[in-house]
Formats: structure tokens, C-alpha cells, sequence
């Protein structure tokens, strides 16, 4: 499925038509979790692919086996693409791991109830902007999107694909603290503390870890280790769809990128919609190391 240049309008937002149809959007709102179900949900670019992989390393117990014979996208696809039904009739891992980036509103109805445990992984949206930037250069399925500064505008509007950054982040962690199954986590714990937060991640979905265990999620999960790994470094994509020449999809993997892009102003505008929209809202992020 090409469809390249299709994008698909859902409720307000648009997705990627290489990746979604109408169908798989509505599949997704409707899917019936099991208890024993995982879900890594984030916003785009905010470390997915990363706790994609954490999580396939602890439920394996550190092996890498699976991490580096089969992509990630296979280990725990995503829920609202339009290849997610045949991914899951044979999953590669069990429990099953499923992936979203769905915005919270939408997949309420279809959690409620269930005790399907829940891992939201958030990171500092100054970075999470300016990955996102480069990923449209490399990524044919998503829109042209002009220079850093049009699509920060476009980011702080919500009007880019997968929607509202606030809204997203906002919605997902309403009341994290006192729901049990929800676990939140942010790209930038993970990138300070990787071992904490592999025993946090092994902690809450109840598989915990011997030491060497934990050494070994450590050591296949670190940023030189994935960007080297075939499985999720998305080298495996043709270039016409995902052009490596453009760019790297593990590009720096660091806390505090932004700096080296946002001006003066755009950091001002952007200080100023953060403020705004994340007003009453307790979370606290870390822009720098
Ligand atoms: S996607 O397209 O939504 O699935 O992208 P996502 O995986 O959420 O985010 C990609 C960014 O995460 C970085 N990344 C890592 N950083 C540090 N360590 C590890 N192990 C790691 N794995 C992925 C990746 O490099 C992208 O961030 P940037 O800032 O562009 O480098």
C-alpha cells in the first residue's frame, strides 16, 4: 500500500494514508483489549521505538533474540495501522505488546474496563519538535513541511499529523498518578537513569529482573546499540518510503537537541503556547542536560 501522498482525516486529526485507512482508524477504537495486553502509548517522536524495546528486552529477561531477528513494528505494532490485524494473529511476543499514538479521547471507550496495562512515554516537546521536523524530511508518507519555523508554527497549532502535542499529553496523564494500570515515563528519565527505568518498566508489568538480566535489557537498548540494529534503526524500509540519505531515524537521541535549532524568538513563542496550553497541568519536563 503505497498511498503515499494520502493523508486521512479522523475526528479532527489527520494520519498518515501510507500507514492508516478509515478502516484500521475505526478498528482501532473498537479493540478489544485483553487484560494481559500491553500498550505503549506516546506521542510521535517522543520515544517509542526506544520503550518498544525495552519492553521486548524485559519480557524476554535480557535475550535479545527477538529484538534482532524481527523489526519492531512486528514485535509490537501499531494498533491503528492498517497492517495490525494480520501482525496480531500470530504475535511474535507474548503478552502481547500493542502500540498507539492515538490521542487519549479516542481509546478511552475501548480501555475502560479493561486491565490492560498502559505505558505512557512523554518527552521535553521542544525535541520532540525538532525530531519531528526531521522525520518529515526523511519520511515520505508524512507532509512537505516547509522550514523549522512554518512547522513550528504548525506544531503549536496541533495542526500537524497525529494532532495536538498538549492535548495528547495532557489527556494521557490526567490523573496518572491514581490510575494503577497507567505508568508514566518520559524519554528523558530514560535517557538520565536507562537502568531505573528498565526496572520500573520490569517492576510494573511484574516480570522483575536478576542483575545480568537488567545489564543486558541495558546494553541492547542504548542508543548505539539500536541505531546499529537493522530491527529498529528502520533501515529495512525502502528509501523511496523512508529516504536514509535525508536523515537517520535513531538521529541524535539526546535531551536538549532543540537548542541547536530554535531561535531566540521561536523559543519565546514557544514559552509563551507552553505556558498557555499546559496551564494547571503538574507535569514538569527537562529541557537540558
Ligand atoms: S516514532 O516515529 O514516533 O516511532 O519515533 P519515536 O521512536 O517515538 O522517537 C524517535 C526519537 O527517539 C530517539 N531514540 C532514542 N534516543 C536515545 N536512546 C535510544 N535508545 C533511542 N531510541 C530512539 C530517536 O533518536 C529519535 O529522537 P531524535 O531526537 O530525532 O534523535
Amino acid at each position: 500500500m503505497e498511498r503515499l501522498n494520502v493523508m486521512e482525516m479522523f475526528h479532527g486529526i489527520s494520519f498518515p494514508g501510507h500507514l492508516h485507512t478509515q478502516d484500521s482508524l475505526q478498528l482501532a477504537l473498537k479493540f478489544p483489549f485483553q487484560e494481559s495486553d500491553i500498550l505503549i502509548a506516546s506521542y510521535p517522536k517522543s520515544g517509542t521505538t526506544w520503550m518498544q524495546e525495552l519492553v521486548s528486552l524485559v519480557l524476554n529477561r535480557g535475550d535479545p533474540h527477538l529484538s534482532h531477528t524481527v523489526p519492531n513494528w512486528a514485535r509490537a505494532p501499531w494498533l491503528e495501522q492498517h497492517y495490525f490485524p494480520s501482525l496480531l494473529k500470530s504475535p511474535s511476543v507474548t503478552p502481547r505488546v500493542i502500540t498507539t499514538h492515538l490521542p487519549f479521547h479516542l481509546l478511552a471507550p475501548a480501555l475502560q474496563g479493561s486491565k490492560t496495562k498502559v505505558v505512557y512515554v512523554s518527552r521535553n516537546p521542544r525535541d520532540v519538535a525538532v525530531s519531528f521536523f526531521h522525520f518529515h524530511k526523511m519520511a515520505a508518507f508524512l507532509p512537505e513541511c516547509g522550514t523549522f519555523a512554518e512547522f513550528l508554527d504548525q506544531f503549536l497549532e496541533g495542526a500537524v499529523c497525529y494532532g495536538s502535542w498538549f492535548d495528547h499529553v495532557k489527556d494521557w496523564t490526567r490523573g496518572a498518578d491514581t490510575q494503577s494500570n497507567l505508568l508514566q515515563i518520559t524519554y528523558e528519565e530514560m535517557s538520565r537513569d536507562l537502568r531505573g527505568a528498565i526496572q520500573k518498566v520490569s517492576s510494573f508489568l511484574r516480570r522483575p529482573l536478576a542483575e545480568d538480566e537488567l545489564s543486558s535489557c541495558a546494553k541492547h537498548c542504548n542508543f548505539d546499540s539500536m541505531k546499529d540494529n537493522r530491527m529498529v534503526n528502520y533501515s529495512l524500509i525502502p528509501a523511496e518510503i523512508m529516504d536514509h540519505n535525508k536523515g537517520a531515524f535513531m538521529r541524535k537521541g539526546k535531551i536538549g537537541d532543540w537548542k541547536n535549532t530554535f531561535t531566540e524568538e521561536q523559543d519565546q513563542l514557544f514559552d509563551s503556547v507552553f505556558r498557555s496550553k499546559m496551564k494547571g497541568c503538574a507535569l514538569e519536563f527537562v529541557w537540558g542536560d
